[in-house]
Protein backbone atom coordinates (compact mmCIF):
# COMPACT_ATOMS: atom_id res chain seq x y z
CA UNK A 1 0.00 0.00 0.00
CA UNK A 2 1.26 3.31 -1.27
CA UNK A 3 3.30 6.23 0.70
CA UNK A 4 1.59 9.39 0.54
CA UNK A 5 4.01 11.94 -1.18
CA UNK A 6 4.16 14.55 1.27
CA UNK A 7 6.03 13.73 4.07
CA UNK A 8 6.71 15.91 7.62
CA UNK A 9 10.23 16.78 8.51
CA UNK A 10 11.37 18.14 11.67
CA UNK A 11 8.80 21.07 11.08
CA UNK A 12 8.42 21.12 7.45
CA UNK A 13 6.30 19.52 4.89
CA UNK A 14 8.40 17.93 1.98
CA UNK A 15 7.86 15.69 -1.15
CA UNK A 16 8.69 12.08 0.26
CA UNK A 17 11.35 11.84 -2.64
CA UNK A 18 13.95 14.90 -1.16
CA UNK A 19 14.41 13.59 2.40
CA UNK A 20 17.83 13.13 2.38
CA UNK A 21 19.49 11.31 5.41
CA UNK A 22 23.30 12.12 6.29
CA UNK A 23 25.71 9.60 6.88
CA UNK A 24 26.17 9.71 10.79
CA UNK A 25 22.28 9.45 12.21
CA UNK A 26 21.83 8.12 15.62
CA UNK A 27 18.78 6.66 14.77
CA UNK A 28 20.36 4.75 11.71
CA UNK A 29 23.65 4.06 13.54
CA UNK A 30 22.52 3.62 17.19
CA UNK A 31 18.63 2.81 17.08
CA UNK A 32 19.06 6.15 19.28
CA UNK A 33 15.53 7.29 19.09
CA UNK A 34 11.63 6.37 19.48
CA UNK A 35 8.72 6.08 17.29
CA UNK A 36 4.79 5.68 17.03
CA UNK A 37 2.18 4.27 14.66
CA UNK A 38 -1.33 5.50 14.96
CA UNK A 39 -3.90 4.30 13.17
CA UNK A 40 -6.05 6.09 10.53
CA UNK A 41 -9.68 5.68 9.74
CA UNK A 42 -11.27 7.61 6.53
CA UNK A 43 -8.51 10.80 7.44
CA UNK A 44 -9.15 10.62 11.00
CA UNK A 45 -6.57 9.44 13.63
CA UNK A 46 -7.74 7.18 16.35
CA UNK A 47 -6.51 7.24 19.57
CA UNK A 48 -4.16 10.41 18.76
CA UNK A 49 -4.13 11.66 22.16
CA UNK A 50 -3.10 8.74 23.55
CA UNK A 51 -0.14 7.91 20.42
CA UNK A 52 0.95 11.70 21.00
CA UNK A 53 0.96 10.94 25.03
CA UNK A 54 3.26 8.02 25.04
CA UNK A 55 5.72 9.65 22.21
CA UNK A 56 6.43 12.04 24.51
CA UNK A 57 6.79 9.46 27.42
CA UNK A 58 9.22 7.30 25.14
CA UNK A 59 11.01 10.74 24.64
CA UNK A 60 11.24 11.70 28.39
CA UNK A 61 12.37 7.79 29.09
CA UNK A 62 15.51 8.37 26.61
CA UNK A 63 16.22 11.86 27.54
CA UNK A 64 15.34 13.28 24.26
CA UNK A 65 13.63 16.87 24.14
CA UNK A 66 10.85 17.15 21.51
CA UNK A 67 11.25 20.43 19.47
CA UNK A 68 8.01 21.15 19.76
CA UNK A 69 4.64 20.93 22.23
CA UNK A 70 2.31 18.10 22.00
CA UNK A 71 -0.42 20.81 20.52
CA UNK A 72 2.16 21.97 17.71
CA UNK A 73 3.15 18.27 16.43
CA UNK A 74 -0.70 17.67 16.56
CA UNK A 75 -1.16 20.22 14.32
CA UNK A 76 1.66 19.34 12.19
CA UNK A 77 0.44 15.74 11.84
CA UNK A 78 -3.12 17.20 11.11
CA UNK A 79 -1.85 19.70 8.58
CA UNK A 80 -0.43 16.26 6.78
CA UNK A 81 -3.50 15.10 6.39
CA UNK A 82 -4.68 17.69 4.91
CA UNK A 83 -1.89 18.31 2.89
CA UNK A 84 -2.39 14.70 1.69
CA UNK A 85 -5.60 14.83 0.98
CA UNK A 86 -5.92 11.68 2.70
CA UNK A 87 -9.32 10.42 3.83
CA UNK A 88 -8.95 6.35 3.69
CA UNK A 89 -8.01 3.92 6.78
CA UNK A 90 -4.58 4.23 7.14
CA UNK A 91 -1.42 4.89 9.34
CA UNK A 92 0.94 7.09 9.98
CA UNK A 93 4.95 6.38 11.22
CA UNK A 94 6.43 8.74 12.97
CA UNK A 95 9.99 8.86 14.34
CA UNK A 96 11.93 11.01 16.35
CA UNK A 97 16.08 10.24 16.67
CA UNK A 98 18.81 12.13 18.50
CA UNK A 99 19.75 13.58 15.82
CA UNK A 100 22.70 13.87 12.84
CA UNK A 101 26.10 13.72 14.70
CA UNK A 102 29.74 12.21 14.75
CA UNK A 103 29.11 8.64 15.70
CA UNK A 104 29.96 8.67 19.61
CA UNK A 105 27.77 6.87 22.09
CA UNK A 106 27.94 10.07 24.25
CA UNK A 107 24.90 12.21 22.82
CA UNK A 108 25.96 15.16 20.86
CA UNK A 109 25.24 18.68 22.17
CA UNK A 110 23.62 21.01 20.52
CA UNK A 111 21.92 18.94 17.96
CA UNK A 112 18.00 19.15 17.24
CA UNK A 113 15.87 15.78 16.36
CA UNK A 114 15.78 14.48 13.19
CA UNK A 115 11.86 13.99 12.89
CA UNK A 116 9.67 12.37 9.97
CA UNK A 117 6.23 11.24 9.90
CA UNK A 118 4.41 9.62 6.93
CA UNK A 119 1.15 8.30 6.35
CA UNK A 120 0.36 5.48 4.44
CA UNK A 121 -2.88 3.66 2.94
CA UNK A 122 -3.79 0.57 5.04
CA UNK A 123 -7.01 -1.28 4.62
CA UNK A 124 -8.79 -3.21 7.78
CA UNK A 125 -7.87 -7.22 7.77
CA UNK A 126 -11.33 -8.51 7.80
CA UNK A 127 -10.46 -12.14 6.84
CA UNK A 128 -7.94 -11.62 10.01
CA UNK A 129 -10.19 -9.93 12.25
CA UNK A 130 -13.70 -12.82 11.40
CA UNK A 131 -11.91 -15.83 11.39
CA UNK A 132 -8.55 -15.26 13.60
CA UNK A 133 -5.15 -16.40 13.42
CA UNK A 134 -2.23 -18.08 14.66
CA UNK A 135 0.49 -17.60 17.11
CA UNK A 136 3.60 -19.40 18.17
CA UNK A 137 5.11 -18.74 21.36
CA UNK A 138 8.99 -17.76 21.75
CA UNK A 139 11.34 -16.76 24.84
CA UNK A 140 11.07 -12.91 25.49
CA UNK A 141 15.01 -11.54 24.70
CA UNK A 142 13.71 -7.93 25.23
CA UNK A 143 15.68 -5.64 27.41
CA UNK A 144 14.09 -4.02 30.76
CA UNK A 145 12.54 -0.99 29.40
CA UNK A 146 9.85 -2.28 26.86
CA UNK A 147 7.36 0.44 27.71
CA UNK A 148 9.49 2.77 25.92
CA UNK A 149 8.66 2.72 22.19
CA UNK A 150 12.57 2.58 20.93
CA UNK A 151 13.55 2.26 17.34
CA UNK A 152 15.95 -1.04 18.77
CA UNK A 153 13.11 -3.60 17.23
CA UNK A 154 15.80 -6.86 16.57
CA UNK A 155 14.02 -9.10 19.05
CA UNK A 156 11.08 -8.32 17.96
CA UNK A 157 12.02 -8.20 13.96
CA UNK A 158 13.39 -12.12 14.67
CA UNK A 159 10.52 -13.34 17.00
CA UNK A 160 7.67 -11.82 14.45
CA UNK A 161 10.15 -13.20 11.18
CA UNK A 162 9.70 -16.85 13.35
CA UNK A 163 6.54 -16.13 13.40
CA UNK A 164 6.00 -15.69 9.96
CA UNK A 165 8.08 -18.75 8.87
CA UNK A 166 5.97 -20.94 11.08
CA UNK A 167 2.80 -19.62 8.84
CA UNK A 168 1.78 -17.84 11.85
CA UNK A 169 0.84 -14.05 12.27
CA UNK A 170 2.66 -13.32 15.72
CA UNK A 171 4.96 -14.50 18.42
CA UNK A 172 3.86 -14.96 21.95
CA UNK A 173 7.01 -13.54 23.95
CA UNK A 174 7.29 -15.48 27.44
CA UNK A 175 10.08 -14.41 30.05
CA UNK A 176 10.75 -17.81 32.22
CA UNK A 177 6.80 -18.96 31.42
CA UNK A 178 5.25 -15.86 31.83
CA UNK A 179 3.69 -14.62 28.91
CA UNK A 180 4.43 -10.45 28.31
CA UNK A 181 2.88 -9.64 24.87
CA UNK A 182 3.53 -10.21 21.21
CA UNK A 183 6.42 -8.97 19.07
CA UNK A 184 4.15 -6.22 18.28
CA UNK A 185 0.98 -6.39 19.92
CA UNK A 186 -0.51 -6.59 23.41
CA UNK A 187 -2.08 -9.99 24.45
CA UNK A 188 -4.77 -11.67 26.41
CA UNK A 189 -6.04 -14.73 27.75
CA UNK A 190 -9.99 -15.38 28.30
CA UNK A 191 -11.20 -17.72 30.65
CA UNK A 192 -14.20 -18.15 32.47
CA UNK A 193 -15.95 -14.37 31.08
CA UNK A 194 -12.76 -12.83 32.30
CA UNK A 195 -9.63 -10.91 30.59
CA UNK A 196 -6.01 -11.59 31.84
CA UNK A 197 -3.20 -9.62 30.49
CA UNK A 198 0.39 -8.71 31.51
CA UNK A 199 0.48 -5.55 33.97
CA UNK A 200 1.40 -2.52 32.72
CA UNK A 201 5.15 -2.66 33.91
CA UNK A 202 8.05 -1.80 32.17
CA UNK A 203 8.25 -5.33 30.51
CA UNK A 204 5.51 -4.78 28.36
CA UNK A 205 4.60 -1.37 25.84
CA UNK A 206 1.71 0.01 27.50
CA UNK A 207 -0.61 -0.08 24.30
CA UNK A 208 -2.87 2.48 23.31
CA UNK A 209 -5.35 -0.42 21.94
CA UNK A 210 -5.19 -2.01 25.36
CA UNK A 211 -6.23 1.65 26.94
CA UNK A 212 -9.26 0.99 24.72
CA UNK A 213 -9.70 -2.72 25.41
CA UNK A 214 -9.66 -2.11 29.22
CA UNK A 215 -12.40 0.75 28.42
CA UNK A 216 -14.79 -1.71 26.39
CA UNK A 217 -14.41 -4.42 28.83
CA UNK A 218 -15.37 -1.68 31.62
CA UNK A 219 -18.21 -0.37 29.78
CA UNK A 220 -19.34 -4.20 29.19
CA UNK A 221 -18.87 -5.36 32.05
CA UNK A 222 -16.50 -7.94 31.61
CA UNK A 223 -13.35 -8.00 34.41
CA UNK A 224 -9.86 -6.74 33.26
CA UNK A 225 -7.35 -8.48 35.18
CA UNK A 226 -4.19 -7.12 35.28
CA UNK A 227 -2.39 -10.58 36.14
CA UNK A 228 -0.10 -12.53 33.94
CA UNK A 229 -1.24 -15.25 32.82
CA UNK A 230 1.69 -18.25 31.48
CA UNK A 231 2.36 -20.41 28.21
CA UNK A 232 1.24 -23.73 30.22
CA UNK A 233 -2.34 -21.54 30.84
CA UNK A 234 -3.04 -21.24 27.29
CA UNK A 235 -4.21 -25.14 26.80
CA UNK A 236 -7.10 -24.22 29.12
CA UNK A 237 -8.07 -20.68 27.68
CA UNK A 238 -11.20 -20.12 26.54
CA UNK A 239 -10.54 -17.48 24.23
CA UNK A 240 -7.34 -15.74 23.15
CA UNK A 241 -6.34 -12.05 21.97
CA UNK A 242 -4.40 -9.57 20.42
CA UNK A 243 -4.30 -5.76 20.03
CA UNK A 244 -2.10 -3.55 18.14
CA UNK A 245 -3.17 0.12 16.14
CA UNK A 246 -2.97 -2.19 12.98
CA UNK A 247 -4.35 -5.53 14.13
CA UNK A 248 -7.37 -3.73 16.30
CA UNK A 249 -9.14 -6.67 18.18
CA UNK A 250 -7.54 -9.73 17.01
CA UNK A 251 -8.47 -13.33 17.72
CA UNK A 252 -5.82 -16.19 18.28
CA UNK A 253 -7.30 -19.32 17.24
CA UNK A 254 -3.89 -21.65 17.56
CA UNK A 255 -0.57 -21.29 19.31
CA UNK A 256 2.03 -23.23 18.30
CA UNK A 257 0.04 -27.39 17.86
CA UNK A 258 -2.54 -26.25 20.44
CA UNK A 259 -6.07 -25.40 18.99
CA UNK A 260 -7.65 -22.62 21.33
CA UNK A 261 -11.23 -24.31 22.30
CA UNK A 262 -13.03 -24.96 18.54
CA UNK A 263 -11.00 -22.92 16.63
CA UNK A 264 -12.93 -20.01 15.97
CA UNK A 265 -13.10 -16.08 17.67
CA UNK A 266 -14.75 -16.32 20.78
CA UNK A 267 -17.60 -14.70 22.45
CA UNK A 268 -15.71 -12.08 24.83
CA UNK A 269 -13.34 -11.13 21.81
CA UNK A 270 -16.24 -10.83 19.44
CA UNK A 271 -17.59 -8.61 22.22
CA UNK A 272 -14.67 -6.44 22.37
CA UNK A 273 -14.23 -6.36 18.83
CA UNK A 274 -17.75 -4.84 18.04
CA UNK A 275 -16.62 -2.24 21.26
CA UNK A 276 -13.81 -1.01 19.36
CA UNK A 277 -15.80 -0.78 15.75
CA UNK A 278 -18.14 1.24 17.84
CA UNK A 279 -15.05 3.53 19.38
CA UNK A 280 -13.54 3.88 15.90
CA UNK A 281 -17.16 4.67 14.41
CA UNK A 282 -16.44 2.17 11.38
CA UNK A 283 -18.56 0.04 9.98
CA UNK A 284 -17.61 -3.38 8.48
O1 LIG B 1 1.86 -1.70 11.75
C1 LIG B 1 2.38 -2.39 12.62
O2 LIG B 1 3.08 -3.37 12.38
C2 LIG B 1 2.19 -2.01 14.06
S1 LIG B 1 1.16 -0.78 14.51
C3 LIG B 1 1.47 -0.97 16.14
C4 LIG B 1 2.34 -1.97 16.30
C5 LIG B 1 2.74 -2.57 15.13
N1 LIG B 1 2.80 -2.38 17.49
C6 LIG B 1 2.53 -1.75 18.71
C7 LIG B 1 2.84 -2.65 19.87
C8 LIG B 1 4.15 -3.18 20.05
O3 LIG B 1 5.10 -2.91 19.14
C9 LIG B 1 4.41 -4.01 21.16
C10 LIG B 1 5.74 -4.61 21.36
N2 LIG B 1 3.44 -4.24 22.05
C11 LIG B 1 2.20 -3.73 21.90
C12 LIG B 1 1.86 -2.93 20.81
C13 LIG B 1 0.47 -2.38 20.69
O4 LIG B 1 0.48 -1.00 20.89
P1 LIG B 1 -0.67 -0.06 20.31
O5 LIG B 1 -1.95 -0.65 20.80
O6 LIG B 1 -0.40 1.26 20.89
O7 LIG B 1 -0.55 -0.09 18.83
Amino acid sequence: MGVYPIILTQSKFMHRDHLKYPFEERGLQFGDGVYEVIRIYQGEYYLFEEHIDRLYRSAEAIKLTLPYSKEELKDLLLELMTRNKMNKDGKLYLQATRGSAPRDHIFPKGVLPNIYGYIQELPRNLNNLNNGVKAITRRDARWENCYIKSLNLLPNVLAKQEASENDCYEAILHKDGTVTECSSSNVYLVKNGKIFTHPATNNILHGCVRMAVERFATDLNIEFIEDAFSVEDIAKADELFLSSSTSEVLPIIQVDHTIITDGKPGKVTKMLQAAYEQDAKLTK
